[in-house]
């Protein structure tokens, strides 16, 4: 069977998706909650929403409206309650979700509406049949990843961008350890290796196709984890003043513990093999309750801060000097009363 042959014969067969939520996914429910730390602000196609897991769903509910929300199913395995995160995994603007469970991690790839070609053919009695399917994902692409085991206690286990190449980590603390396993996304697809073979031959011959761009397959692993393992100082704080975040602004993730006037940041020198830089910084801060403190970017200079509220306070370590990437000398306080007029700032308030 000659190519101009084999190509005469394609057909193409415009396939529903299969990825298509059933019809119960089209539900929309309101007001129904998963449990403490089972919801999330997430990056969805249609906008930002608060994500949350209740079973094999996530329901996701408009910030601005909450009613009635979208049930998107996900698949029923959850970790518990530190180890769930949600993040830009595979680079594509949109979070998904991740959940280890030992040495598995489940992921859950929020689709874009893409088109995709899966192409099959076959030789039987000498006459050729090529079909290319057109798929269009939707809803979630899922996809259980080995990884190595070694999980840091609840609270010491985080998302980032740890190396810098725009796909979220998962980075994990214990001790005087720190691992970071790298996720490499190598997509939904993959090129369909492209062989023929004519059953009426005995033995059967198998034979190379020149390849085809367009004809894919769907791949069995969408991606991978490259893991790290690096030694750093101790000295944890507990874990509600420990954050992952970006604190010198230099577009790789941080991590910051704070252990009393002291903020530790272990900063990836980059890529994946250099390990961290760390740095103690005294800062005065008052703490207030661990659950009023907040790390993120407050100031809007492109490096993360650390706020902390306390009675009729709120205490902002920013991260400096400010406007100036790349680089952390330290942390400068600046406090603000709650209801305060603004007629009368603080002097210290000028960032
Ligand atoms: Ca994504
Ligand atoms: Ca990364
Ligand atoms: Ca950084
Ligand atoms: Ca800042």
């Amino acid at each position: 069977m000659r190519l101009q042959s084999i190509m005469s014969s394609l057909v193409l067969l415009p396939i529903a998706a299969i990825a298509t939520p059933s019809a119960d996914a089209q539900n929309l429910k309101a007001c129904q909650w998963g449990s403490a730390g089972y919801s999330w602000p997430m990056k969805t196609t249609n906008g930002t929403r608060v994500a949350t897991a209740i079973s094999g769903n996530v329901i996701l509910y408009p910030l601005a409206n909450l009613v009635p929300g979208k049930v998107e199913p996900v698949g029923n395995f959850w970790s518990s309650s530190g180890y769930n995160w949600v993040d830009d995994f595979n680079g594509d603007g949109f979070d998904d979700i991740a959940s280890a469970n030992g040495t598995t991690i489940h992921m859950r790839f929020q689709a874009k509406s893409e088109e995709m070609y899966e192409c099959r053919h076959e030789v039987y009695n000498g006459q050729s049949t090529y079909k290319a399917e057109i798929y269009r994902l939707a809803g979630f692409q899922r996809d259980s990843v080995p990884v190595s085991g070694f999980w840091g206690a609840a609270g010491y286990s985080w998302t980032g961008d740890f190396d810098g190449d725009g796909r979220a980590d998962i980075a994990t603390a214990s001790g005087n350890q720190v691992r970071i396993h790298f996720y490499d996304f190598t997509g939904y697809t993959e090129p369909r290796t492209q062989w023929l073979y004519d059953r009426d031959q005995d033995p059967i011959v198998f034979r190379r196709e020149p390849s085809n761009s367009r004809c894919t397959t769907f791949a069995n692993d969408y991606g991978k984890f490259v893991s790290q393992t690096w030694t750093v100082s101790g000295g944890w704080g507990a874990s509600d003043y420990t954050w992952a975040a970006d604190f010198d602004g230099d577009g790789k993730t941080d991590i910051a513990t704070a252990n009393g006037s002291n903020i530790k940041v272990h900063s990836p020198k980059g890529g994946r093999t250099g390990g961290f830089n760390s740095k103690d910084f005294s800062v005065p801060m008052p703490w207030g309750s661990g659950g009023y403190t907040w790390a993120a970017d407050f100031n809007r200079d492109g490096k993360a801060d650390i706020a902390s509220a306390s009675g009729g306070t709120v205490s902002i370590a920013i991260a400096q000097p400010v406007n100036q990437p790349g680089v952390l000398t330290g942390f400068s306080v600046d406090q603000q009363g709650c209801c305060q007029s603004n007629a009368n700032p603080s002097p210290a308030s000028r960032f």
